[in-house]
């Protein structure tokens, strides 16, 4: 098990963290996610290497943006 942060733009309320929630926990291998509204901070714990690429896509996908790993 392995844990990664990422900073997450334009999250600005608790319905934005939810999505981003909802869309990363879907990620193939995510077995946690938290994220903090006031930091935009992303915590994605995986039961093995996280692929970065999919963690974006699934952010976009929510509708924000990755800007990278902290
Ligand atoms: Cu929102």
């Amino acid at each position: 098990m392995s844990t990664a942060t990422f900073t997450v733009t334009g999250m600005t309320c608790g319905h934005c963290v939810s999505s981003v929630k909802e869309e990363v926990s879907e990620v193939a291998g995510v077995t946690g996610v938290e994220v903090d509204l006031a930091s935009g901070l992303l915590t994605v714990d995986s039961d093995g290497p996280l692929d970065e690429a999919k963690i974006a896509a699934a952010v976009e996908e929510a509708g924000y943006a990755l800007a990278g790993q902290s």
